[in-house]
């Protein structure tokens, strides 16, 4: 049942991108004539509106096309803002085929996957709301016009790689109902959040190599960008959590997600010369921004924390339910394989700031309780690193494992006690210094008076360079990365493997009488090693070199 209601709301969703897609054009209002016009002798096309139309229609030009198709205007389909155009309508029964693949378009795209579908759809990059669909037929036999246009409403077809292409059916993502949230609880706030490294164009260049098997044309960015918008579109998340989104790509690009479908957002670029970074879009309708912070692990003098990765840590409340707020962190760690210390040193940095962010009060024995926390993100670690299992586990003794991997080998240096330095004063516990005492100072317990805290005496110590890292949050993943015997798949480097995770907080461990506030209710499924086989991505419908991982949670 559930997954039916999904569906639907996926299908509603679609619909709802499609109309936006079609009402939404800039200079191009819903019923507003457009014009493509393509000279197939001269080998050259124009785009026009209306207005340009009319006046090269008044200069009535010889052997120009000059057929016009409207708009319908909202009513005039019963409703629906799909309207469906015949042939004979559009002009264009007797039709012969044509080269029409050879043309450019000025600003235009073809999308070469669309062509498979029985038509070249031609896209404005930074444009999502401009779909044009040439069918490669559209000469009438007994004109010696020799230009044709057609505007179709005719949206691509979705952008499943589980359909159309040969072998891609077991590809197939499935959304995976996981819990029922009952449906009469209006104090729950149900959303969507979206993880997902959509591989900066500059990587793409710079690491030319790692796509030499990769089909040239779907690694340019505007093919890559329309498949990663439509994947948006369909999943239409209320949170978004991006790595590797490109500064130079934000103005013509994802700002789309901004004016076009309800979303606000707040980016921020890695440090030093990198022209990439995380970015959080949050639906504006849905939520309210509260406090945020941006978060750069380098430190100069730290050789383990001298990298240019970030963070951003969100606070956010919901607007049309009144639960309480929760706290989305997203971050994209070093990629160095060997280097698992310094992604363990940027989690223990990363986690001081959510401690920071979610922190409500301290009970009487200084045990802090903290408002629901989702930490997204790539981690280019696998789930058996070092830096995985200190996540979900709440701890990690590290001084026994070898140094820089993390890892258990015997005959190497060990890592010894100290993992960052005690100047940064951010404890063992991942919590900074300051705030400790701050709280321990001010005696924000969770007593219901000022009195009650007044008692209240505990100390938190601070404990530093122990050999051993700890942290107050209790995060489950909301990936398995094991199904059917089998290995999920976030990215490829060698071999299908996870790097990027969805955590979210529940209950602390051994609790057994709080509820948790945040509940998983579904995960659009990532597929396995074996289902992917020889898939690379990006590909023609997959846009970037990750898997998007899509969940939805329930808040109370
Ligand atoms: O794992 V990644 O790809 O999210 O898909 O994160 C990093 C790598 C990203 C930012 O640094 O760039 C990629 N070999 C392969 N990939 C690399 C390399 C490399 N030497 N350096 C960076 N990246």
């Amino acid at each position: 049942m559930l997954l039916n209601n999904f569906h639907k709301l996926i299908l509603f969703h679609q619909i709802q991108f499609q109309l936006l897609l079609l009402t939404a054009a800039p200079n191009l209002k819903s019923n507003a004539t457009f014009q493509i016009i393509c000279n197939l002798q001269k080998r050259s096309t124009a785009i026009m509106d209306r207005k340009n139309f009319t006046k090269s229609e008044s200069k009535n030009q010889k052997g120009r096309c000059s057929r016009s198709v409207s708009s319908p205007s909202r009513t005039d389909h019963g409703g629906s803002l799909v309207p469906q155009r015949t042939k004979s309508q559009l002009g264009i029964d007797n039709c012969a085929d044509t080269n029409w693949q050879t043309f450019s378009i000025p600003n235009l795209v073809a999308n070469p996957y669309f062509d498979a579908a029985g038509g070249t759809y031609f896209q404005q990059p930074w444009n999502p709301n401009f779909f044009l669909n040439f069918n490669r037929c559209p000469i009438p036999s007994s004109s010696n016009v020799n230009h044709q246009y057609r505007r179709t409403h005719t949206l691509p077809p979705p952008l499943n790689y589980n359909t159309d292409v040969k072998g891609d059916k077991k590809l197939e993502r499935r959304w995976e109902s996981l819990s029922s949230h009952n449906k009469g609880g209006n104090k729950k706030f149900v959303f969507t959040l979206m993880s997902y490294n959509v591989l900066a164009q500059d990587l793409v260049q710079n690491h030319e190599y790692l796509y030499r098997e990769h089909n040239k044309q779907a690694l340019q960015w505007e093919v890559r960008w329309l498949n990663i918008l439509k994947e948006i579109g369909d999943a239409n998340p209320d949170i978004i959590c991006f790595q590797e989104v490109q500064e130079s790509h934000i103005t013509n690009y994802f700002s789309v997600l901004e004016k076009k479908l309800g979303y606000k957002s707040i980016f921020k670029k890695r440090t030093g010369i990198r022209t990439d970074g995380c970015a959080i879009f949050y639906k504006r309708k849905r939520l309210q921004l509260m406090e945020y912070e941006k978060v750069e692990y380098f430190q100069e003098n730290v050789p383990v924390l001298n990298r240019d990765n970030v963070a951003i840590v969100a606070r956010f409340i919901p607007k049309e339910v009144h639960t309480q707020a929760f706290v989305v962190a997203t971050t994209h760690l070093l990629y160095n394989p060997k280097r698992q210390d310094v992604r363990l040193a940027q989690v223990q940095n990363l986690i001081a700031e959510i401690d920071k962010m979610a922190f409500i009060c301290s009970n009487k024995n200084g045990e802090p309780s903290y408002l629901p926390v989702i930490v997204t993100g790539d981690l280019n670690s696998t789930p058996d690193s070092a830096v995985y299992e200190f996540i979900t586990k709440g701890i990690l003794d590290y001084q026994n494992l070898c140094k820089r991997s993390l890892s258990k080998e015997s005959g190497k240096e060990l890592t010894g006690k100290v993992l960052v330095p005690e100047s940064l004063q951010m404890t063992d516990n991942c919590q900074y210094a300051e705030m400790v005492k701050r709280r321990n100072e001010f005696h924000n317990g969770c007593g219901n008076s000022r009195e009650d805290n007044l008692k209240i005496s505990y100390i938190q110590d601070l404990k530093f360079s122990s050999g051993t890292l700890s942290h107050p949050f209790s995060f489950k993943s909301a990936y398995n990365h094991y199904r059917n015997n089998d290995i999920e798949g976030t990215t490829y480097q060698d071999r299908w493997i996870t790097v990027d995770y969805i955590f979210y907080s529940g209950r602390k461990r051994g609790d057994s009488t709080a509820e948790d506030k945040l509940k998983l209710i579904s995960r659009f499924q990532l597929p396995t090693k074996n289902q992917l086989g020889r898939i690379r991505i990006p590909n023609f419908k997959l846009g970037s070199d990750h898997f998007s991982l899509i969940v939805k949670f329930s808040l109370e």
